[in-house]
């Protein structure tokens, strides 16, 4: 039968490493602002609780926002597989978590994107319903063994950006996918064939900008590169060993100025050495009708499908990137953006998200979640 379309009152807790708008989050801060925006599309009321800083980009009735002041957590991606669950002195995590178990009876669901112990805990002594979107890989072992538990009892109430990511904690059951999503209306296409290579991500050793960076000097043409960079010493390095003038470094810039400079580029390289759990980058430059060249590692092997929206080729193979941006000028820039609009724009995200929840509610294993 059609599901109709309930309202549904939602409230997301965002992750506790910094600020929305910070940038500290990395791609999660993009997922939970394009999440809420589809979700009020859908007409859902949400209820976001996050740090104190937070912003996001437009407001709405359908909105509010519950502002928590603390420490900051500490990343996972600066810490070690082995390390403990670290909680500082006057720390946000459960501040959070206090305010939503003293709010969440008056919402449907409750939906965390922090990749971290507490909330993942939680759901085993809460009656709230919290649902998680894992947002990384098995980055350490205390968080691997606390999202196996929960997806043991709770099987319903996790799901993953892609079906990689999610391999990489040997879940004994399907695990809910339910990909990512942008704002389309914050990149625009373009057709221009002929623009110069580029790169962008977290500047770390776990970005393979090392790679790129070769490609380009083989076809002594710059490399634009846009990201925060993380790792100063493993930037400089990079830059001391490649010639001249090859990396035009771009910083890390708002999405409009980003996605502006991006969709000039005739190819986009993509180098992951991790298992990175989707790929927002290529999913950027997708949408601003860029090709993209993905090591078929991890989240990018998922979305790139090979000869219509970019082309995959095997991890660590420089000379097989080198060969594929030759070859680029095959791949139609127009299907990069209609496979964008159909399958990572915020709207069919939240869609997904919505059926997830759905099925969570109402134990509803007739719902079938869409690709
Ligand atoms: N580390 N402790 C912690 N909590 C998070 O929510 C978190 C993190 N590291 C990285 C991160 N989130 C996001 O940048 C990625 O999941 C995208």
């Amino acid at each position: 039968m059609k599901l109709i379309n309930k309202q549904l009152k939602l409230m997301l807790v965002s992750t506790p490493i910094g600020f929305l708008g910070s940038g500290k989050g990395g791609g999660v801060e993009l997922t939970i602002i394009s999440l809420i925006k589809g979700l009020i599309l859908l007409g859902h009321k949400i209820t976001l609780v996050a740090p104190k800083g937070s912003k996001l980009p437009f407001d709405s009735e359908n909105l509010e926002i519950i502002l928590i002041d603390g420490i900051d957590q500490p990343s996972w991606q600066h810490q070690k597989r082995n390390d403990p669950v670290l909680i500082p002195f006057n720390s946000v995590l459960p501040k959070l978590w206090e305010v939503v178990i003293d709010l969440a009876n008056q919402s449907d669901a409750v939906i965390n994107f922090a990749y971290d112990w507490l909330p993942l805990w939680l759901t085993k002594v809460q009656e709230i319903k919290i649902f998680h979107l894992i947002s990384m890989g098995a980055e350490s072992l205390v968080m691997k063994e606390i999202v196996r538990e929960i997806n043991q009892l709770f099987p319903l109430q996790l799901a993953f950006h892609t079906k990689r990511q999610s391999k990489d904690y040997l879940l004994n059951t399907e695990p809910i996918i339910v990909g990512n999503g942008f704002d389309v209306d914050n990149y625009l296409f373009n057709e221009n064939e002929n623009g110069p290579l580029g790169w962008a991500g977290r500047i770390a050793p776990e970005k393979g900008l090392e790679d790129a960076v070769k490609v380009a000097s083989d076809l002594g043409e710059k490399l634009l590169v846009w990201g925060l960079i993380e790792d100063k010493e493993y930037a400089s390095k990079i830059e001391n060993s490649s010639s001249k003038g090859i990396i035009d470094w771009k910083g890390f810039l708002p999405t409009i100025k980003f996605q502006e400079q991006l969709g000039q580029c005739r190819a986009f390289i993509n180098t992951p050495k991790w298992n990175e759990a989707y790929g927002n980058v290529i999913v950027e430059a997708m949408a601003c009708g860029v090709p993209v060249v993905a090591y078929d590692l991890g989240g990018p092997g998922e979305l790139i499908e090979d000869g219509l929206n970019g082309f995959l080729v095997r991890p660590n193979d420089v000379k097989g990137i080198l060969k594929a941006i030759k070859s680029i000028s095959s791949i139609k820039r127009r299907n990069c953006r209609d496979w964008f609009e159909k399958k990572a724009s915020n709207k069919v995200f939240a869609k997904r998200v919505e059926n997830w929840i759905n099925k969570g509610l109402n134990k509803d294993l007739s719902l079938d979640l869409q690709d």
